[in-house]
Formats: C-alpha cells, sequence, structure tokens
C-alpha cells in the first residue's frame, strides 16, 4: 500500500468512528432502528409545524426543551412536522407508523424530522426518542418505527415502610416519561389512608398533593391508578361495598382514573374469594361503568404467588370476577423471577393474563441492603402472556432508578432486552460524571443476605480479590481505592443531590469498609511478622472505624418507620474482614500476652462443648434435613452412635464480642429462637440473629441472651426445646476432650 492509499484508508477509518462516536444511546431500545451520516448539528435551528393538532403534551415537551433553537422561519431550518396518524401534517408518513398502541415513527434527515404517532402516548413517546437523539453534538441521521412490548409497564409503589415523598414522586413520574413507562400503582402499605383508614377521605392537604401528583403522572402519559386496601377489617355487606365506591368516587373528584384493590397480607374474612369477587364485580357496576373514562379494575389477591396458593381460591377469582378485571401476581414465590411456564400456569387458573407485580428491587425485608445490581432473571418472552408489569422498588425512589430504568427498557423491548447492557446505560444516565465511583458503589451492594424469601442476587464485590490467589498487596489495593471511589461519589455535587441523599449513608459506610479493610489486611502482616505493638495499634484503629460505622442509620428522623443501619459488600468483602480478623486474632492470642485486654472478654475459650439443661443435651436430632421449622431438641440420653449431634462449636465472634453457636455435626447455626435456618442451606450466620452473650454464674453454668437487632432475650428450655424468653435458662458447657 503506498501513502496515498494508507491516508486515505485512515481517513475512511476515522469517518467511521466518528460517525459511529456520535449514535447515540437510546432507553429503552428501539424495536426497529437504522442509523447513517450526520444530519444536522445540534445548534440549527428548527422549524415546527404540526403543533397546532399535536399531542398538547408532547409539543410541551419539545418546546421546552428545544427552547432557543425554536425559529418562526422556515429559511435555514430543519423542518420538524409533529402529529398523530390522522392528522394533516404527518399525512405522508402514515405508512410508517406501526399500528400498536403508543407506537411512533421518527426519522431525522438533513433537513427534515418526522414525528408520528400511532396516538398521543406515540408522539409523546416519539419526541422523547427524539430528544435523546438531538443531545448530541452531530445530529445522526435515522429511521425509526417503535412500540412496546407490554401494554402497562411500571412501578407499583407497594413496599412497607416510608412511603416516597411528594417530591421522589414528582421526580418520577419525570423518570417514567423519559423512559416510556406508563403506569403508576400508588400503594405505599403505611400510607393511613391506603390501608389502615381505607374508608376515611384524605384530609385537605394531602388530597390536594394527590391531585398534583395525578395531573403531572398524566403530563408524562403516565396512568395513576389509586389503590385502596380494605381487606383488614372490611365487612362484607352492602355498607362497606358503598364504602370503597365512596372512597374511590373521592378519589376520582382527585383526577385519578384508575383504580386497584388490594387483599395482599391479611387473614380470615377479608382473604375470601367469593367474596372479593363480589366486591369487584359490584365495584366494576357502581363505579367503573357509571364513568365513561375510568379502566377496569386491578386487583392484588390474597394468593398472589403459587407458594401461597391452595384450595379453589384462584380459580374462584377466575370464573366468578368480570374478565375484564386485572389480577397481580409475584410469581412462583412472594420475591421470584418470572418465567413462561409461570405465566401460563397462573392465566390457566384465572383465565386471563395476570397483571405482574415484581417484587425487585424492594428492600423492605432487607433494609439494611440497597438493591443496585442487574435486573435480570425475567424471561425474554413473557411478553404475550402478562396484562401489565410493574416493579414493586425500594423506599429509596433515586436508588431505585437503577433498576426501574432496566424495568422500562425490558417492558418496551422485551426479546432485545439485555441486563448488562442496561445496567451500564443507567449508571451513565444517573451519575453522568461520577459513574467510576457510582459502578464501584452497585458493584458492592447487590446482594440481599439471606432473607425468609431466599432471593438472591450473583455477582456482589466482582473486583474482590479471589482468596487464594491474591497477596495482602491486592487486598490493600482494593480496600484503598474502594475508600476512594466512596470518597469520590460523597463529594459529588453536579449531578442528584436527591440520589446521593439516599445513597449517602451506604457510600458512608463503604468508605469506612475500605478503611477497616485496609487496616485489617495490615493487621494480619502485623500478626504474621510477630509486631504486636502494631498489631494492637491497627486491632483498636479498626475497632474505632467499625464502631463509627455501625452507628451509621439511614432516615433517622422523627416519625420515620424504618431506620435501616447500612450493610455494603455483605456477600464478600464484609465476611472476608470479619473472618480475617478472626483469626488473626486467634493466631495472635497464641504468640503473645501483650495487649490482650483490648479483645473481647471471653466468658469460655473457643471449642467444642456439650450443652446441658437440667440434665439433658441439647441435640441436633434431624442432621441438615433442610427442613423449615427444624430445630435442635434436649434429648435426656446420650448419642454414642453419632456423638457428634449433641456437640457445639462454641466461638467468639472478634467483631460483636458474642458468641455463634453451631453444631458440629452439619455445621448449622442456632438462631435467636433456638432453631436452625429455615431454609435450604447450612451455615447461614448473620451476627444480628445468631450470636449470643455468654454470662457465667455463680454455680459456673452460663445463660444465653440474644444480641444485636434479635433483642435482648435468653434461650429457655420449654419442653424438649429453645425458645426465646426474658428469663434465661442456666446451661451446662462441657468441653469436648
Ligand atoms: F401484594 C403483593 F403482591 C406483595 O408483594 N405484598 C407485600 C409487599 O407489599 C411487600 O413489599 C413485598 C416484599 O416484602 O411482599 C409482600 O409482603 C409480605 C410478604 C411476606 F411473605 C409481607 C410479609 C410476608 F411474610
Amino acid at each position: 500500500m503506498n501513502r496515498t492509499h494508507i491516508l486515505a484508508a485512515a481517513l475512511c477509518a476515522m469517518a467511521l468512528t466518528g460517525a459511529h462516536a456520535q449514535q447515540p444511546v437510546l432507553s429503552p431500545q428501539p424495536q426497529q432502528a437504522t442509523w447513517g451520516e450526520m444530519a444536522f448539528a445540534h445548534d440549527t435551528p428548527i422549524y415546527m409545524e404540526g403543533a397546532g393538532h399535536a399531542d398538547p403534551d408532547a409539543v410541551a415537551l419539545l418546546r421546552g426543551r428545544l427552547d432557543g433553537r425554536l425559529t418562526p422561519m422556515p429559511q435555514g431550518a430543519v423542518r420538524l412536522v409533529i402529529g398523530e396518524a390522522g392528522d394533516k401534517a404527518v399525512k405522508a408518513y402514515r405508512k410508517h407508523i406501526p399500528a400498536q398502541a403508543e407506537g411512533y415513527y421518527l426519522s431525522i434527515g438533513p433537513g427534515l424530522v418526522v414525528i408520528a404517532g400511532r396516538d398521543g402516548a406515540g408522539t409523546y413517546y416519539g419526541v422523547r426518542t427524539f430528544l435523546q437523539a438531538w443531545e448530541q453534538q452531530r445530529v445522526m441521521q435515522c429511521a425509526i418505527e417503535d412500540w412496546p412490548s407490554v401494554a402497562c409497564r411500571g412501578v407499583i409503589e407497594g413496599f412497607y415502610g416510608n412511603p416516597w415523598s411528594h417530591q421522589d414522586r414528582l421526580r418520577q413520574f419525570d423518570f417514567y416519561g423519559q423512559n416510556k413507562l406508563n403506569t403508576y400503582v400508588y400503594g405505599p402499605k403505611d400510607d393511613p389512608y391506603h390501608r389502615a383508614h381505607w374508608r376515611a377521605p384524605y384530609p385537605q392537604e394531602g388530597a390536594g398533593r394527590l391531585a398534583e401528583l395525578v395531573r403531572e403522572a398524566h403530563r408524562h402519559k403516565v396512568q395513576f391508578v389509586w389503590a385502596v386496601h380494605p381487606g383488614g377489617d372490611i365487612q362484607w355487606n352492602l355498607q362497606d361495598s358503598m364504602a370503597v365506591c365512596r372512597k374511590l368516587e373521592w378519589m376520582y373528584g382527585l383526577g385519578v382514573r384508575s383504580f386497584a384493590i388490594f387483599f395482599d397480607d391479611i387473614w380470615g374474612e377479608g382473604s375470601k374469594a367469593d367474596k372479593q369477587a363480589g366486591l369487584l364485580n359490584y365495584v366494576t357496576d357502581n363505579f367503573v361503568r357509571k364513568h365513561r373514562d375510568v379502566m377496569p379494575l386491578i386487583m392484588c389477591p390474597t394468593q398472589y404467588n403459587k407458594a401461597w396458593s391452595g384450595g379453589d381460591y384462584l380459580s374462584t377469582l377466575g370464573t366468578r370476577m368480570y374478565p375484564e378485571v386485572r389480577v397481580m401476581w409475584t410469581g412462583n414465590s412472594v420475591v421470584d423471577m418470572i418465567e413462561r411456564d409461570d405465566m401460563e400456569w397462573i392465566n390457566r387458573q384465572l383465565g386471563r393474563k395476570a397483571f405482574v407485580w415484581l417484587n425487585y428491587p424492594v428492600n423492605d425485608y432487607c433494609q439494611s441492603r440497597m438493591l443496585m445490581g442487574k435486573t435480570y432473571g425475567n424471561g425474554l418472552d413473557i411478553a404475550p402472556l402478562v396484562s401489565g408489569f410493574c416493579s414493586n422498588p425500594m423506599e429509596y425512589a433515586e436508588a431505585s432508578k437503577v433498576s426501574l430504568y432496566s424495568i422500562a427498557d425490558y417492558t418496551w423491548n422485551m426479546p432485545r432486552y439485555d441486563a448488562v447492557r442496561s445496567w451500564h446505560q443507567a449508571l451513565g444516565t444517573l451519575m453522568p460524571t461520577v459513574q467510576e465511583p457510582f459502578r464501584w458503589f452497585c458493584e458492592n451492594n447487590i446482594d440481599l443476605g439471606r432473607t425468609g424469601h431466599g432471593l438472591r442476587r450473583e455477582g456482589e464485590s466482582p473486583r474482590f480479590p479471589q482468596d487464594g490467589k491474591a497477596s495482602w498487596a491486592d487486598y490493600e489495593q482494593f480496600f484503598r481505592q474502594q475508600a476512594a471511589e466512596a470518597a469520590l461519589l460523597l463529594a459529588d455535587s453536579v449531578n442528584s443531590p436527591e440520589m446521593l441523599a439516599e445513597i449517602g449513608p451506604w457510600a458512608e459506610s463503604m468508605r469506612l469498609q475500605g478503611l477497616r479493610g485496609l487496616a485489617v489486611t495490615r493487621l494480619a502482616q502485623a500478626q504474621e511478622a510477630g509486631d504486636s505493638v502494631l498489631f494492637i495499634g491497627l486491632y483498636r484503629a479498626q475497632q474505632a472505624i467499625e464502631q463509627a460505622r455501625k452507628a451509621i442509620v439511614s432516615r433517622n428522623w422523627e416519625g420515620s418507620v424504618v431506620k435501616a443501619k447500612p450493610v455494603v459488600g455483605g456477600t464478600v468483602i464484609a465476611p472476608w474482614i470479619d473472618r480475617t480478623l478472626a483469626s488473626s486474632v486467634k493466631a495472635y492470642k497464641r504468640q503473645h500476652t501483650y495487649g490482650r485486654e483490648f479483645f473481647p472478654r471471653q466468658a469460655i475459650e473457643d471449642g467444642q462443648y456439650t450443652i446441658m439443661a437440667g440434665g439433658r443435651y441439647l441435640t441436633d436430632a434431624q442432621a441438615a434435613t433442610d427442613r423449615t421449622g427444624d430445630h435442635p431438641v434436649l434429648q435426656a440420653t446420650r448419642d454414642s452412635i453419632n456423638p457428634q449431634r449433641q456437640q457445639w462449636n462454641v466461638e467468639l465472634d472478634i467483631t460483636t464480642g458474642r458468641y455463634k453457636i453451631s453444631n458440629a455435626q452439619d455445621g448449622r447455626y442456632v438462631n435467636e429462637n433456638g432453631s436452625f435456618w429455615a431454609s435450604k442451606t447450612l451455615n447461614p450466620y448473620d451476627p444480628e440473629w445468631h450470636t449470643f452473650v455468654l454470662t457465667r454464674q455463680a454455680d459456673g453454668s452460663c445463660t444465653i441472651q440474644c444480641g444485636g437487632r434479635a433483642g435482648k432475650g435468653f434461650w429457655q428450655v420449654e419442653g424438649d426445646r429453645l425458645r426465646n424468653a426474658a428469663q434465661g435458662t442456666p446451661f451446662r458447657l462441657e468441653p469436648v476432650r
């Protein structure tokens, strides 16, 4: 190749990469898009046609954003025509407009932009996509035909805990508009007018705020669904049926046009299927059908997941309730990802397409964790099988956007959803100038830990050094960066102050964890080097840092329903630090006498013990049967065949200063109620629920008292098992030799 050829090839490559560098990130991903060269520069004036007839929300949005670029003169400007199918302005393009509701056609060419919606929402979404493409130095040519995979896409504010604030919700609606989510179901468990006092109207101030919310939602093409939760105390009589209608009528007066009735998490009378179906039909007849503009009802059943289903509850709803009533469903269990077979099963029971209530990223049952990981695990082929798909988020509205961004992408274009791509895009969009620190943050706030619901999320702390392959230097490097990235995140002042306010306690916890990890890594090296003075210094440093970290409380304000204590890196990093510290202290104690008073005092030495009360032995009678409700029993006889069942590892946990007690046979830990963990796995060690204070009595016996969030109760023998009580039974712990 001669020089001119090389030059030409290089120029060509530059032109190509230049062109590609401009291709904007569009989310949710459009169904069909083709891209070309640059169309015009971002600062080119734009002349709009069709605005008089097009959807007013779409036009207002466009006007607001184009502001200074709009010109009343067509000369030298890009022509932008906008309108719905049937409007004169876009008549020439009607063949391109998708037939689906909310669909649109968008084309961007050198002198012409076309935004043509199937309906008003379609035009609005066309504008949203146009604005994403236009936010570039050089606006690219494109032709896009786009429509949603799922009809109702959005969010169900359905969690226990602090309801979102008014401002939270306003920001959410803007975000939903940007991401083409069209449904918001209002059902915060701790709003008294939703559940506890469902019959009562909102007081004036609250009513005014709700009316504003409804207006704002509609302006962003979001259907505001207001839910009532009457099942706790409803009477199945005409009076209460009318009370429901009256409440919905009040809400109608505030502008609400779509309604839901929830029967989740209740027992007794309220949970009867035939009565619930009767009420839904009554409200449909006497409220919904009395208005021309009210959508069919949505209901949440009492058996809202397969694990809780039984009898003829679901089929009764399916056969008795008007077919237009939509029924919510969380999947095979309360917290679950949804797949095709699951949808087919429930749709058969209900005789209609269920409306998915996805319990992710809700964290009301694992409040110490933030769920900032990828939104993965739902089938990519369920769109034709659902009537709607809503996510139940965290009480942290801004932080939830990482997941909601992906929920939007998934429900808009399900077959082409890619959880990894979507997650990276979410981080870049939400926190553009602190992407790297924010990624560190999210990477270390992924898993839920062990919960009663069993959901786990994979891939937490992917950059933490792999045990076995790493040197102390690798760990030091990791922890230093963790602290630094956290500090950068905390110092951010240009992204979202609301996001920062929510994640702040977790980010601070992450910063302190980084520092403590560094101290513990150095402490381990001091132990190996036999440097007892350095060791004790670092031991005290990590202790001080941990004390500060443990004092962090989120939402620690007057009247807060949930005050969480943040846990970061709870699956990989925190256990590594605790393990490393515990083994270093153990090794140190064998080597040195200096400074031992700084460690928590031990009532007994670590080791294996038999635990006896009233002459009976604490026994793990069914070894690791993986059954719910499994618990040790007190047995009078010695097990001579399998003595390990009556032997218990009793070990001081260095970071809590309390003991953990596990069975020598199968390693299962006993919790504050004297039970093994309910799930199928072994070793469910959680310091809050599985650590105990041992107190020596005058006669040498010990009481065993719960620590942390588990309260201050004691192990007490009742019958042949343990329970949690105010008075402790004295136990004899005899070392096994
Ligand atoms: F209605 C439902 F679809 C639903 O999920 N209800 C609640 C919901 O409000 C809550 O946010 C979610 C996650 O904790 O789970 C449901 O609440 C429960 C579930 C339980 F298994 C409350 C207590 C439980 F024991």
